[in-house]
């Protein structure tokens, strides 16, 4: 397969103006008829050819301005069809027929459960029609939907519904037109026997909108939270961006199988339904931020993806990131802000670095693919989020709104360029962002090393900050980005954060340093006493800072630091200096001791200044690094030493501070009946993680405690977190009776049987290889099903110890299922596989055996999605 470049772009030399088509369902013969209005560009060349894409589509018939086209005045392959010559107007209409039951790939339409579905970003709809599948064509939609009354009582498609019919033989239509112009990968319809949950939402400019879930019928009981966060979305966006909804109607529709989390299109998103529904009795507190979050996120891509969307793919994260940072912030709004931004950056550091640093790098705008779903990543996400926040933190919010505002309006209707977004910034700003456009090109994680002296004569401190980024993949020279540094100096005498002065001008007591050259110094003047820095605050850029502190320092920090992100970051710094440790100790098989200042800290949070603070953050602060962070931050990765440090250290805690544990997990617990509120989860966190604590001793106290949180069965945070609890230990003869009646219990439920799958084959005891393998067999695990495969084969490559088994079976596992599902879903098959590309990270004798299984795949007739993976991971 070839890559296709950035710099090979070209505008279309067509457009459509407007797409009319007709859909006649069947499982096994659907047909598609077409009808696009169709304008040659006025800077196109007269003889250019028709270029329309199209992949598994059996051509009917195929006409110009009504009259059929003969075979010789066009070419078909099994990548589309180009027209040698066409007139500058024109009309062109064509028949198709596709086997949604045979999509096992769940691109373009499929079914899901008895349904009709469509997933086209990011081209799937070529798998629908013949079209300029590219998202710079945008046009109208005129859609009729054609099934069967019975098994389609209702046909959805994107706008609104304008006409509707009865058929023969028991058929039925409704036709749907959507008035916005729209690439076609914003397209969607959904047919089936759906049930709804309707609402109305008032805009900020009075029109009435009416909001309507569609689920199936056993699921209308978990709509109330996703409607909520929808109308709070749509406030949220008034209030924050001025930006109102367009059309009179806006669905959502829960579908089980999906790629994805969920998707855009305009008017109809289409939700997995892991992402919309919830309940109380089946879905945890983090399940009910996850949908929060993402009814959000796909609802502001109305304006940031549908009203502006992307030149070309490459320009991916201009909508992604952009609606990924407007997703968080209104997540911060809505919830606990300190604990949002912990949670995502300690994501970001653990999953994005990663990525960062494998053979898989690009950067946040990629200069060539294979195969664009390979691209949708934490970098295009994650990190693309990062940077448009560094970009608001750099203009300021006042010119920041000005800059989007000037970006909606200017750009309305339009598909455009990450250059047109960061120009509107400019603009508003006055700011000079040329070098800042780096962060866009360049790829890996920059790191800094940073150098402080404090100068008693002359009450000075200087702090030198150094720059590197890594060579990654194809960049091996890398260029000074723009970052900018937000920090403070607190004062060890007083405590507090002392004024920054900084070549004469006061700064304020928190300030932002820019970064540029590859090195600089920087002269605080006027700091009254030893200060020890707070770096990279709220992480103000998406780097590794390194600066040596001492564990002193750190414990200062941990709880003098006005910034909440730091004071938790410290917390992580200091118990990592005693993980350090403790591999070594482990490694070189001395025994191991506990570092008091690791365990003095903690008793002060449980007990001291701590115990008055947030709960959600306060939970934060008592949990250490997990496996997969600590593993990033070793030269080579050693999984046996990391998870012994790791439970050494938890078991020390939670030996010495036992009362102090059971303390906070006796505050915590409460009777209220459930709701998803901040104060509730911030309570139930804590509590939970005090349990996990005392689990880790096996306290016979704390296993009562889980057995009855598992028994009272209402409220799946608490059910599930104890019954983890449970099964991670090694009591098996409480748990497999525990882990069976939940089984049973659920059966019928889809989601609660992915946790049952993940609950047990992430537990630490080796005998979870053979449990993947006999659970792959359970009658509720499909392959075909996404959701099942991440839940049970994805969270195992995830199972640190036992995926990385020095039998090499983990591994061959995992190319089994990459190597079957690479046939069903090319999609999923590549990212799967990601944990096996990560090989350089490990010891030579799992290096070895991982690299074989990757090479065991490529002799494999491969999709394009898998290739382009496996062969970078190989190269
Ligand atoms: N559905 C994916 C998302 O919303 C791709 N657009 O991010
Ligand atoms: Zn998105």
């Amino acid at each position: 397969p070839q890559p296709v470049y950035l710099s090979d772009y070209q505008p279309p030399a067509y457009r459509v103006t407007h797409t009319e088509l007709t859909f006649d369902l069947d499982p096994a013969a659907t047909r598609v008829k077409a009808r696009l209005l169709i304008e040659r560009n006025d800077q196109a060349d007269g003889k250019a050819p028709l270029v329309l894409e199209g992949e598994h589509l059996t051509l009917i018939s195929l006409a110009i301005d009504g009259t059929p086209l003969t075979e010789s005045e066009y070419r078909l392959d099994d990548h589309g069809l180009e027209i040698h010559a066409v007139p500058a107007s024109f009309s062109l209409e064509s028949e198709v027929e596709i086997a949604p039951s045979a999509n096992t790939a769940l691109e373009g339409l499929y079914q899901s459960s008895g349904m009709y579905c469509t997933q086209c970003e990011a081209e799937g709809f070529r798998r629908i029609t013949f079209y300029p599948d590219r998202p710079d064509v945008m046009a109208t939609f005129t859609v009729t939907v054609i099934g069967d009354a019975q098994r389609e009582p209702v046909l959805l498609a994107n706008g609104n519904p304008v006409e509707r019919g009865e058929l023969e033989n028991g058929r039925h239509f409704v036709k749907w037109d959507d008035p916005h112009p729209k690439p076609c990968y914003l397209f969607a319809l959904v047919a089936g026997n759906l049930h709804k949950v309707e609402d109305t939402f008032t805009t900020m400019s009075g029109r009435n909108v009416t909001l309507q879930i569609w689920v199936e019928k056993e699921n209308l009981d978990k709509t109330e939270h996703a409607m909520a966060s929808l109308k709070r979305s749509m406030t949220w966006d008034e209030q924050t961006y001025g930006r109102e909804y367009d059309l009179d109607l806006f669905m959502i529709v829960a579908v089980n199988d999906f790629n994805m989390g969920a998707m855009e299109n305009k008017g109809l998103n289409i939700f997995n339904s892991a992402a919309v529904l919830t309940h109380p009795d089946t879905a945890t507190d983090a399940a009910f931020q996850n949908v929060e979050g993402i009814v959000a996120h796909e609802y502001f891509h109305n304006w940031s993806g549908n009203r502006v969307t992307c030149r070309d793919w490459f320009q991916l994260s201009l909508k992604e990131g952009f609606t990924v940072f407007r997703d968080q912030c209104f997540s911060a709004d809505t919830n606990s802000a300190p604990v949002k931004r912990i949670e995502d950056v300690s994501f970001f550091r653990t999953a994005q670095f990663a990525e960062d640093a494998g053979p898989t790098a690009h950067p946040v705008r990629p200069d060539h693919y294979i195969e664009i779903t390979n691209f949708y990543t934490l970098t295009i996400y994650e990190k693309g989020a990062e940077v448009v926040r560094m970009l608001c933190n750099l203009v300021g919010w006042d010119a920041f709104r000005r800059g989007a505002d000037t970006y909606f309006e200017r750009f309305d209707g339009q598909a455009v360029t990450i250059e047109d977004f960061v120009n509107c910034m400019a603009e508003a700003s006055g700011e000079d962002l040329g070098q800042f456009m780096r962060w866009y090109s360049q790829a890996g994680t920059p790191e800094i090393d940073a150098y402080g002296e404090y100068d008693y004569a002359h009450s000075e401190y200087h702090l030198t900050l150094r720059q590197r980024t890594p060579a990654t993949p194809g960049q091996t020279q890398k260029q000074p980005l723009h970052i900018p540094v937000r920090m403070g100096l607190v004062g060890t005498k007083s405590g507090q954060d002392l004024t920054l002065t900084l070549a004469g001008e006061k700064l304020g007591k928190d300030a932002v340093v820019h970064l540029r050259d590859d090195e600089q110094t920087f002269v605080f003047t006027d700091v009254a006493e030893a200060p020890v820095p707070s770096l990279l605050r709220d992480f103000s850029a998406p780097v590794k800072m390194h600066f040596p502190y001492s564990r002193e320092d750190l414990a200062f920090l941990l709880t003098h630091d006005s910034d909440g992100f730091n004071r938790w970051d410290a917390g992580q710094r200091l118990a990592m200096l005693a993980l350090d440790d403790l591999i070594a100790a482990h490694r070189n098989g001395v025994e191991k001791v506990m570092d008091t200042r690791v365990t003095d800290a903690f008793k002060t949070l449980l007990t001291g200044a701590g115990a008055s603070a947030d709960k959600a953050v306060l939970a934060e602060m008592l949990t250490l690094p997990s496996e997969a962070y600590i593993a990033e931050q070793q030269p080579i990765v050693d999984v046996d030493a990391i998870h012994a440090a790791r439970e050494f250290v938890r078991q020390s805690l939670a030996f010495a501070l036992r009362d102090e544990f059971m303390a906070v997990f006796e505050a915590n617990r409460s009777d209220e009946p459930y709701a998803p509120t901040p104060e509730q989860i911030a309570k139930r966190s804590l509590k939970n993680v005090a349990l996990g604590y005392l689990m880790a001793i096996e306290d016979d106290q704390a296993i009562a405690f889980c057995q009855e949180q598992v028994a009272a069965k209402h409220n799946m945070t608490d059910v599930r977190h104890a019954l983890t609890l449970l099964v991670h230990s090694d009591r098996d003869d409480l748990s497999g009776p525990a882990l069976k009646a939940f089984g049973e219990k659920w059966a019928h439920d889809p989601l609660v049987m992915d946790q049952w799958f993940t609950i047990q084959v992430t537990r630490p005891q080796p005998d979870v290889l053979e449990r993947v393998e006999f659970l792959m067999q359970h009658p509720a695990f499909s392959l075909r099903n996404p959701n099942k495969v991440r839940a049970l084969v994805g969270a195992f490559a995830q199972n640190r110890v036992n995926f990385h088994r020095l039998d090499g079976k983990g591994y061959a596992l995992l190319a089994d299922v990459v190597i079957e599902l690479n046939r069903l879903n090319p999609e999923i098959a590549a990212r799967l596989v990601t944990p096996l590309t990560r090989w350089q990270r490990f010891d030579e004798a799992r290096q070895a055996l991982m690299r074989h299984q990757l090479e065991r795949i490529k002799q494999e007739p491969l999709s394009s999605n898998v290739y382009e993976v496996v062969a970078k991971a190989l190269a």
